[in-house]
């Protein structure tokens, strides 16, 4: 794990925020779990980056802010400081700002968190209602949370996407933040309920944002790459999706 500099001001941590051949190190665990979004922004980004995992959780989780993982870290090379940030939407935010995923204005930076937003929670339900909840329960919270949760983020989002147009985009007319979070989200969704809610006749406007993401080049490199299939496997082992 990096050590994160102290002592320093939040001015002098913002200029190395915004300095531009900072080195980042991102940790997580070796599988896809909350990531896809995130390490696909990196894997597509250009930055000097690397994907780390801890070597012992029990000992590392005290050291990280609250507990948990993602942490990033950043490096400035100049000065030597490391600036660490937890909280995946923290970082997705920061990380869409200085990669260019938080569409063209102050709103459309606004709607495309909202979407975000949204999209984070219908994930965060499915760890809290089905993940975590005991063995002879998961099949009745599965059963729940398709119905009632994954339903509604569907309907809800098919409805949005095709008041503005079934674009592929939810803002603007450039892949986002919000585009890309439904895009990875998509796979373990549907990989969880097969074609029951989400499918090319049922949720077309849906579908046209997973393929608009599928289809950036860098995008699908990162997916067809050894790293992002070692997760996957670990991830299908661990999860079941
Ligand atoms: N609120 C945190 C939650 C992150 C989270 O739940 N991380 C899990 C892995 S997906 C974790 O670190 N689990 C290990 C632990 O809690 O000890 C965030 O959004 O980053």
């Amino acid at each position: 794990m990096v050590t994160p500099s102290k002592d320093i001001s939040t001015e002098t941590m913002s200029k190395i925020a915004e300095s531009k051949d900072n080195k980042y190190e991102l940790l997580y665990f070796p599988f896809h779990g909350v990531l896809p979004a995130l390490r696909a922004m990196f894997a597509m980004s250009g930055a000097n980056y690397t994907f780390t995992h801890p070597t012992d959780w029990t000992k590392e989780k005290s050291a990280t802010p609250f507990g948990s993982l993602p942490v990033l870290y950043e490096t400035c090379p100049t000065s030597g400081c490391t600036l660490e940030l937890a909280e995946l939407s923290a970082i997705e935010s920061y990380l869409g700002d200085k990669f260019g995923w938080m569409g063209d204005n102050l709103w459309e930076r606004t709607q495309i968190l909202m979407y975000h937003s949204s999209t984070q929670a219908v994930f965060d339900k499915l760890v809290t209602t089905v993940m975590r909840a005991p063995k002879e329960n998961k099949d009745r919270m599965m059963g729940i949370y398709l119905e009632k949760i994954m339903s509604e983020w569907v309907e809800t989002h098919e409805r949005a996407l095709q008041a503005s147009g079934c674009t592929g985009h939810y803002v603007g007319d450039k892949c986002t933040l919000a585009d890309l979070k439904t895009a990875t989200t998509l796979d373990n969704l549907m990989a969880i309920s097969g074609d029951q809610f989400i499918s090319r006749e049922k949720t077309p406007a849906i579908m046209a944002v997973y393929d608009a993401v599928e289809k950036i080049p860098k995008y699908a490199a990162w997916k067809a790459s050894p790293e992002w299939k070692a997760y996957d496997e670990l991830n299908k082992k661990l999860f079941d999706f």
